[in-house]
């Protein structure tokens, strides 16, 4: 066992492997998305799975990167953080991707860009708007405007609706990045519109009763009620919100802006106002043929988590073609390739869907104008998000 040919095979094996530096980009160009297509928040993860997809297909058909196309590499992170470091993990060194589109999760991030960062390999979020993320470090940057940009437009718009609103109840998920960092925004905006919010309730992403934190509302007899947290978890409090009497608005967060959220809460979800960093009525030409492109498929407007992944896709594409023109990309080093790219990234200034954009120097999104929409129920289980803004 202990032949030194076997000690010299290891270290050739070791030295090869080391050799990271030898690896050329693939072609086509591999481009990750680590997104939760399994759990809970594959809620959200569907709708980015379809938005990266159409970017995909919308950029390769117009020559993908100098003629030669590019290729999404998924791995499902599912909705914890384990799965989003495994999925990072496979991408980084197995598919030897050029950058990254995910996690869904800021709960997820926290955990996965770290190891994008450490291995040198750009990621973008495409979802989450946590305080922090972009600081994560240099490799780590985002499409998806933080909640400190978003939040305070859905308190505003509530009070134009009813501008007698004086006491509001928060509710939000105390085991989620997003929505601790997001209530957090939520009651500072409250208070700094001289709002009196009269009860904090907290409750878990895996609870399916809120009877303690509903007739915690109630007692005190609130105008407003405004929530923090994923897809399922608020669906079922808004429904039992309604079922027990709440008769006032509801203000939701990032987590209550996807069309999956209606079969959970189904016709009590009507009236629900939720900011968002996306309108499908938005003017520019990159969104006009974006949107065409999702209504003629799907048969309605796009939601705002599919705008994010295919605006991820689209910056890595639009700085991948500026570094194609100085040296082709098939002929870089992969890590060389994955430093450039970073770099060329945060310089640029792109037209997406979600308007021009560009970044500041931490990787944080710039980005023009924002939305505020209410849902319309339809029957119990189909609704639309109606712009009021
Ligand atoms: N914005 C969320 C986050 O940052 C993800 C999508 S909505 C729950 O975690």
């Amino acid at each position: 066992m202990n032949h030194p040919l076997k000690n010299t095979l290891s270290l050739m094996l070791l030295s090869t492997l080391s050799l990271g530096s030898a690896q050329k980009v693939a072609s086509p160009i591999p481009i990750g998305i680590a997104v939760a297509q399994t759990s809970n928040a594959s809620l959200f993860g569907q709708e980015q799975v379809i938005g990266a997809r159409l970017a995909e297909k919308f950029l390769n058909a117009r020559g993908g990167v100098g003629g030669t196309p590019i290729k999404l590499v998924f791995q499902d992170t599912s909705g914890d953080e384990a799965g989003a470091i495994n999925a990072f993990q496979n991408l980084i060194s197995k598919d030897n991707v050029v950058g990254i589109v995910g996690p869904t999760l800021s709960q997820q991030a926290f955990s996965a860009d770290p190891i994008a960062d450490r291995a040198k390999v750009p990621v973008l979020g495409p979802s989450n708007t946590a305080k922090g993320i972009p600081q994560i470090g240099a490799y780590i940057s985002r499409v998806s405007a933080p909640v400190t940009a978003i939040a305070p437009n859905a308190l505003k718009q509530a009070l134009k609706i009813n501008p007698k609103i004086k006491k509001v109840a928060v509710l939000y998920a105390q085991n989620d990045a997003f929505s601790t960092s997001e209530t957090g925004i939520f009651q500072q905006t409250a208070k700094d519109l001289d709002l009196n919010v009269a009860t904090v309730q907290k409750f878990q992403t895996t609870d399916n009763d809120f009877t303690t934190q509903v007739t915690a509302v109630l007692g005190e007899n609130v105008d407003l009620v405004i929530i923090s947290g994923l897809a399922n978890d608020s669906g079922n409090l808004i429904k039992q919100l309604r079922q027990l009497g709440y008769k006032g608005l509801i203000v939701g967060g990032n987590g209550l802006n996807s069309s999956s959220m209606f079969p959970i809460c189904g016709q009590y979800c009507d009236g629900v106002i939720v900011a968002q960093a996306y309108s499908p009525t938005q003017s520019s030409a990159a969104n006009q043929l974006f949107a065409r492109e999702y209504k003629a498929q799907y048969k309605k407007d796009p939601p705002q988590f599919a705008a994010q992944a295919y605006t991820g896709v689209q910056v890595f594409v639009d700085a991948l073609k500026v570094l194609d023109h100085k040296k082709k990309i098939a002929d870089w080093d992969l890590s060389d390739l994955r430093i450039a790219l970073n770099k060329q990234l945060l310089i640029g200034k792109y037209k997406t869907p979600l308007g021009d954009l560009s970044f500041d120097k931490d990787g944080d999104i710039v980005q023009q104008a924002f939305y505020v929409a209410q849902i319309k129920m339809k029957d119990t289980k189909n609704g639309t998000f109606v712009f009021l803004k």
